[in-house]
């Protein structure tokens, strides 16, 4: 932090460039076992949680997120009932899929208990997901955690920071054989997956990654101001060969949207997820 502005600075994943915040006050600074933690009071993003000098989510803009990671592939199941969500240590990802109507348990796996201490503490609009009784929370590696179930859930979230530090092998092949064995028939899994103007080589590693362990896969986006470049995208995958992503399988009506205080995701919306530039839909699926 200079003069009052938080700078976004990675070199390996996004050399060049960085994003900023204004900052009004330094909430709270620690190392955990895993990662460096701060809280930022900012200007005009709101609260803010940075993990490793990268910013995880702002009250500003995680609606749109936290809805679209969690929506995406929930409306792509017809009866998702037992969900597992991996990483998303704020909450908002528990927040959003309990919001599902025919969800019934939702499993949490974190690997860092600081990142949940803290955000109950100071982020209380996300981690007021981890209230609802449906959602219980192990702290553990999302990678070991995977190879101990099988055959369990419906869809899988893998809300996870970048391929920097604990999350890497949430990027690799092998993740996506372990969530397909730890999938029910026709489960649908759903991973944070970066920014094509700086990630379309390791986007399609791990697309490619997906694709050869479920029937269907693509990636689909979503437009966040304090990520890098402005959006981000997911990769979504399905077992169900008939799956079409692309359409929901589930749609809700704008009341059952309002309803359910849905603000970024509506059936619109999911359909224009999956819309890509010419040039990116060239690279990752010709
Ligand atoms: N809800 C949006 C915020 C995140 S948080 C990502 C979470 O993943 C963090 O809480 C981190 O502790 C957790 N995590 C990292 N590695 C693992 C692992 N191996 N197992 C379980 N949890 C893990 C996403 C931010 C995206 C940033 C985009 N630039």
């Amino acid at each position: 932090i200079r003069n009052g502005w938080f700078s976004e600075i990675q070199e390996d994943l996004w050399p060049g460039q960085s994003f900023s915040l204004k900052v009004k006050k330094v909430v709270h600074e620690e190392k955990s076992k895993y990662q460096d933690i701060k809280i930022l009071e900012t200007e005009t993003f709101g609260m803010c949680l940075v993990l490793d000098g990268i910013i995880q989510c702002t009250q500003r803009d995680e609606f749109s997120y936290q809805e679209m990671i969690s929506f995406l592939p929930l409306c792509c199941h017809p009866n998702p009932r037992k969900v597992l969500i991996v990483g998303g240590g704020d909450g908002g990802v528990a927040r959003e899929v309990v919001k599902h109507p025919l969800v019934e348990e939702v499993h949490q796996v974190e690997i860092d208990d600081r990142v949940v201490e803290l955000s109950k503490k100071y982020l209380p609009s996300m981690a007021c997901g981890f209230e609802n009784k449906k959602v219980k929370l192990t702290i553990g590696d999302g990678f070991e955690y995977m190879k101990n179930h099988k055959n369990e859930f419906d869809v899988i979230i893998t809300d996870s920071s970048d391929p920097v530090g604990p999350a890497v092998s949430l990027f690799q092949e092998s993740y996506y054989e372990l969530m397909k064995n730890a999938l029910r028939p026709g489960g649908i899994v759903c991973s944070q997956g970066g920014t094509y103007w700086t990630d379309l080589e390791y986007i399609k590693k791990t697309l490619n990654g997906c694709k050869n362990h479920f029937a269907k896969s693509a990636f689909a986006l979503t437009s966040v101001p304090s990520y890098p470049c402005g959006h981000i995208g997911f990769v979504i995958g399905s077992l169900d060969e008939n799956a079409n992503l692309k359409e929901p399988a589930i749609k809700f009506t704008t009341g059952e949207i309002d309803n359910l205080n849905l603000r970024y995701y509506s059936t619109d919306v999911h359909r224009g997820a999956f819309a890509l530039p010419r040039y990116v839909e060239k690279f990752l699926y010709e």
